[in-house]
């Protein structure tokens, strides 16, 4: 499979040529009009005939390209090598992005990653180029952007190994993050199993003003739907508001909807997008998208009575948004820039401001830093510089090559601005913090999508608050969190006050795109003759060995390695930052399972009881321990667990470790999936109150495994301490196909056992 820089216009045209028939009939089947969402779900159903009901059927879906990030593509490649296949089945890209750490600036940082990872970078060029898939070399950009300029489509389905995936529903495609095994049932030549979705409408009208940005949508929607509303929905934005936002503002909102938890976000195809797609280089996916324009929105009735279409319908005047700023710790605590201070103050949140990030897949396009660096150009002029640290990281090599040549960069570099590399950085922890010690209580202010604790700079004791590229500038200039852009002023090197001009962002560069230096590889037409290295000695690199499969038993008298408290996202489960270098090595990452999690018990970081001696230690000993002694075990987790990433490891290190059974309040969507693909029994509690049952020295039973179906409950013992037990019902959502996955060990076994037959 010839795997290009760009989707080839054929395989656009071919999806465009069954939207007409499959759109009529799904009409005719619903017996009403369609929203965009099912548009495109019915045109990649791989049965046209499956049963659809939202929320409730798993559906099979055939998606057109797969895309993976550095971090997450090495445990995916690593179980698709165990397939037996000569070949990807499907386009499938990965991306050097998350592996480059922020220290001193752009080419040093580059230069540094190249040579600390080459054993993991040599690894991930010669496996695409072994199974023909296409290799973005490091420095090419944060793969989120790069797939936007290159990949995405309107009407288009694709999946990535990433949870930020959704960012290219900016341009009318179904984007879907996923955990590692997904992507290698796509990449394995098999359907895509997902749950039919419930749908929720953002209606927006009116038209963006001042220093609101399109990234306030989507705090405003984190606000109102928190970080769970959007579990097992599809958002689509609709209404004349919508169509006043630029392409890569539409990827802002749809890229963030992952802290809501929603499946994807989405808008439809307009001419802000078909300039976008013009403007980098696909005026034939432009062309073919405007002939079949009708199929790649929503039907008319949708607009005119969404409630009838909707689960949900929340209406956002663009007039009326105010500048927006979250946090900290949670990308759902939102309110206007303006009550920011007042409200730091009475938490005792620290007021200065201690540095200013601007980048991240979320906030890194031309027209972002065209915004940003109108403000700093004005800044100068006004004759203030940034006291503190102000970090740039462009989206991708193609945006800074551009920046470049038209001088923005420049504007920022006059301002005592660094600019990093084209990557993730400190938006996963990579970012080797000079100015500032651990333990030290600060804020920072960053144009990027999560803010969980240490997720910048590993320091529990930095709060992070996310907001858009301009309000980014503006604090940064001001140093603190009580400034309010529209309405205080600074105080300049001549003791003048003077008052910041809002942000002038350009859509797209007058001059078009400069696409600076070619980091792409095309795969050979054959690459059946190279060879894939993996050391056995290595310590970032481990071959897999297949999990077992289910014995037949039920589980007994499993200790509670966890009882987690509160918030315990893929973060506290298997940390980013310096982890990142394991991540192509089942054991050593093993060694951070659950290292931030909170012990429901005492309250304590990292550590509980292990029961084979009745000490105290942290739960990646205790996990080690129990593997080796061969003990099966349990954790609990409370409300929306394993939110945030995509990252599989957060369900295969617990696996790898004995665990049989993740038993929660509720799940984030992907950790859930990802647990069962894994083999791991992923339960919540029928009655939430449950979870109080739970004490440190219980063990746990379940029971009836043999007669596992779908819908029924799953009965388990608590036998207490004290001698006491208590029998509670808890819920699973596998379908009878996923019971497989259960049965076999892994859904992987499963593919396995039929590539291999
Ligand atoms: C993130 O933003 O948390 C990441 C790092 O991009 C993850 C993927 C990973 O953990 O590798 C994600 O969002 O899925
Ligand atoms: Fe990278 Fe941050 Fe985007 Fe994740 S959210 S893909 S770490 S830039």
């Amino acid at each position: 499979m010839a795997v290009e820089s760009s989707t080839p216009i054929k395989l656009v045209n071919q999806v465009y040529a069954t939207l007409e028939k499959r759109l009529a009939a799904g009409r005719q089947r619903f017996g009403r009009s369609l929203t965009l969402a099912e548009k495109i779900l019915i045109n990649h159903l791989d049965d046209p005939a499956a049963e659809l009901e939202r929320g409730i059927s798993y559906v099979d879906m055939r998606p057109d390209r797969v895309a993976m990030q550095d971090a997450t593509a090495q445990m995916a490649w690593l179980q698709f090598m165990t397939a037996g296949l000569d070949e990807v089945q499907v386009p499938t890209t990965t991306h050097c992005d998350h592996l480059i750490q922020a220290k001193v600036e752009s080419n040093a940082d580059l230069l540094t990653a190249v040579e600390s990872n080459a054993e993991v970078y040599d690894f991930l060029q010669s496996v695409c180029a072994r199974y023909g898939a296409g290799f973005w070399k490091p420095g090419s950009g944060i793969i989120h952007q790069v797939v936007l300029e290159q990949y995405a489509f309107p009407g288009g389905m694709m999946i990535g190994t990433d949870s930020h995936t959704p960012n290219a529903g900016g341009l009318g495609m179904v984007a879907i993050g996923v955990g590692g095994a997904d992507a290698v049932d796509v990449m394995t030549g098999f359907a895509w199993n997902v749950k039919w979705p419930k749908l929720i409408g953002i209606h927006l009208t009116g038209q963006l003003n001042g220093w609101a940005a399109p990234k306030d949508v989507i705090l405003k929607v984190a606000d109102i739907l928190t970080v769970k509303g959007g579990t097992g929905a599809i958002v689509e934005y609709f209404g004349p508001g919508a169509r006043s936002l630029s392409a890569t503002g539409k990827a802002t909102i749809c890229n963030m909807g992952a802290e809501i938890g929603a499946t994807t976000s989405l808008f439809a195809y307009d001419d802000a997008v078909g300039r976008y797609l013009s403007a980098t280089g696909r005026q034939d996916i432009a062309q073919a998208a405007d002939a079949v324009a009708q199929h790649l929105r929503a039907d008319d009735e949708v607009e005119a009575n969404p409630g009838d279409y909707f689960d949900e319908v929340i209406e956002i005047d663009l007039n009326t948004l105010s500048p927006h700023i979250n946090g900290p710790h949670t990308p759902d605590l939102a309110r206007p820039v303006a009550d920011l201070g007042a409200e730091a103050e009475a938490n005792g949140w620290p007021l200065e401001v201690s540095a200013g990030l601007i980048g991240s897949c979320t906030n890194s396009s031309y027209e972002d830093i065209t915004r940003a660096a109108s403000i700093a150009r004005d800044a100068t002029a006004k004759g203030l510089t940034a006291k503190i640290p102000l970090l740039i990281t462009p989206g991708s090599e193609q945006v800074r090559a551009t920046i470049e040549r038209d001088g923005l960069l420049a504007d920022f570099e006059a301002l005592g601005a660094t600019v990093l590399a084209n990557a993730c950085g400190p938006c996963i922890g990579q970012w080797d913090r000079q100015d500032m010690d651990d333990g030290v209580p600060n804020s920072i202010v960053t144009s990027y999508n999560r803010n969980f604790p240490k997720r910048n700079d590993g320091y529990a004791s930095t709060h992070a608050f996310v907001t858009s590229p301009e309000t980014v500038i503006a604090l940064t200039l001001a140093g603190r969190l009580d400034f309010d852009p529209a309405t205080d002023t600074l105080t300049n090197a001549d003791g003048q006050e003077v008052r910041l001009t809002v942000g002038a962002g350009e859509e797209l560069p007058a001059d078009g795109f400069d696409p600076g230096a070619d980091t792409f590889v095309a795969p050979p037409a054959d690459g059946s003759d190279i060879n894939v290295v993996v050391s056995p000695t290595s310590d970032r690199l481990q071959l897999l060995t297949p999990f077992a499969a289910w014995d037949g038993q039920d589980f007994t008298d499993m200790p509670v390695l966890l009882k987690a408290q509160g918030k315990c996202t893929t973060d506290h489960i298997s940390m980013a930052g310096p982890w990142l270098t394991y991540r192509g090595h089942l054991e050593n990452i093993s060694g951070n399972v659950y290292m931030g999690a909170v012990n429901a018990f005492n309250g304590e970081v990292g550590t509980g009881l292990d029961v084979t001696d009745g000490q105290h230690r942290t739960y990646p000993e205790i996990a080690r321990r129990y593997h080796e002694a061969n003990i099966s075990w349990i954790a609990i987790g409370d409300e929306n667990m394993g939110e945030g990433s995509s990252r599989e490891h957060a369900a295969m290190e617990p696996r790898f470790r004995g665990a049989k059974v993740v038993l929660a309040r509720s799940f984030a969507r992907i950790h859930e999936t990802n647990l069962k693909k894994q083999g791991v029994l992923a339960l919540t509690f029928a009655n939430p109150a449950d979870y109080d049952l739970i004490g440190e020295n219980d063990r746990i039973g379940v029971t009836g495994l043999a007669d596992l179906a779908p819908g029924n409950p799953v009965n388990m013992t608590i036998s207490h301490a004290d001698g006491s037990s208590s029998d509670i019902a808890t819920k699973h959502t596998f379908s009878e196909d996923q019971l497989d996955w259960f049965r076999a060990g892994s859904a992987l076994n499963l593919i396995r056992q039929r590539t291999a037959g």
